[in-house]
C-alpha cells in the first residue's frame, strides 16, 4: 500500500499524459474550462498499468486475478481501454459523479464485467467515497430513466426512489471493492483538504471479448495469471 500510494503521489506530481482533467468531464462542481481556476485539476491518471510496475503488479497480479476469476467464473483479462487509472479526487475542484453504470459507454458481447476499486487512502463521505445501489445490476431499467449522458434522472420519481436505497461505502486504505459493470454508483465531492487516490480497473471473462472496431477493443488487453500457474 505504501508503494502504491507513493507511486500515485509521484505520478500526480509529474502529471504526465495521458490524463483526464475535471474540466474535460464537466461533472457537477468541475471547473468550467481548462483556463478557469482549477482548470488543470486532474481527475484520472490514465494508463495506470503502463505508468509504474507497482500498479501493474497489483492490477494484473495473483490476488486480484483470483478474486476476479471467482467472480466471473472463468479466466479473465484486464481492459486497458476502460478505467485502468489512478482516480484522484481533489479538494475544491473535484466533481461529484452522479448515478451511473460503468457499462454505459462500453461495448462487449454481454454486460458481465467487474470493476475493481482499491482505496489508496481512507474514503469517507467527507472526501467523496462511493455509494452503491445494491442489486441494481439486475434491474432492467428503461432508457427514459437516464439522461443524455446516461446518468440516472433524479427529476423523475422512479429515479429518486431508487437513489433512496443507496448504501455509502466507507473504505480504509487497502480495502478493495469489486462491483458489477451494471451496478449503479455515485460519489460526492471532496470536502477535505487532501487529495483522495484510488486505483481502478475493469476485467472481463475470456468468453466476453470487446466488440471489434469499438473503443473497448482499441487497446490490447492484459491476460491475468491463470489458475494453478500463478
Ligand atoms: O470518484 C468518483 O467520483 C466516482 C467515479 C466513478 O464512479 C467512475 O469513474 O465510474
Amino acid at each position: 500500500m505504501t508503494e502504491l500510494r507513493e507511486a500515485a503521489l509521484l505520478e500526480l506530481a509529474a502529471g504526465r499524459a495521458p490524463v483526464e482533467l475535471e474540466a474535460d468531464l464537466g461533472y457537477p462542481g468541475a471547473p468550467n474550462s481548462k483556463t478557469a481556476p482549477g482548470g488543470k485539476t486532474i481527475r484520472r491518471l490514465l494508463s495506470a498499468v503502463d505508468r509504474q510496475p507497482v500498479f501493474r503488479d497489483w492490477l494484473a497480479g495473483t490476488q486480484v486475478s483470483a478474486a476476479v476469476r471467482d467472480i466471473l467464473g472463468e479466466e479473465a483479462q484486464m481492459s486497458r481501454a476502460h478505467h485502468n487509472c489512478v482516480m484522484t479526487k481533489h479538494p475544491r475542484h473535484g466533481s461529484r459523479t452522479n448515478w451511473h453504470r460503468d457499462i454505459r459507454y462500453w461495448s462487449f458481447g454481454f454486460p458481465g464485467l467487474v470493476s475493481m476499486w482499491l482505496a489508496l487512502g481512507s474514503e469517507t463521505r467527507a472526501n467523496g467515497a462511493l455509494s452503491f445501489i445494491p442489486s441494481s445490476h439486475a434491474l432492467d431499467l428503461p432508457d427514459t430513466l437516464f439522461d443524455d449522458r446516461k446518468f440516472l434522472r433524479l427529476d423523475v420519481p422512479a429515479g429518486r426512489e431508487l437513489a433512496k436505497t443507496a448504501v455509502p461505502v466507507a473504505l480504509e486504505p487497502g480495502d478493495t471493492v469489486f462491483f458489477h459493470c451494471r451496478t449503479l454508483h455515485a460519489a460526492g465531492p471532496n470536502l477535505t483538504d487532501a487529495v483522495k487516490f484510488s486505483l481502478v480497473a475493469t476485467y472481463r471473462g475470456v468468453s466476453n471479448p470487446p466488440l471489434p472496431g469499438s473503443r473497448s477493443a482499441a487497446m490490447p488487453e492484459i491476460p491475468l495469471p491463470v489458475a494453478g500457474v500463478e
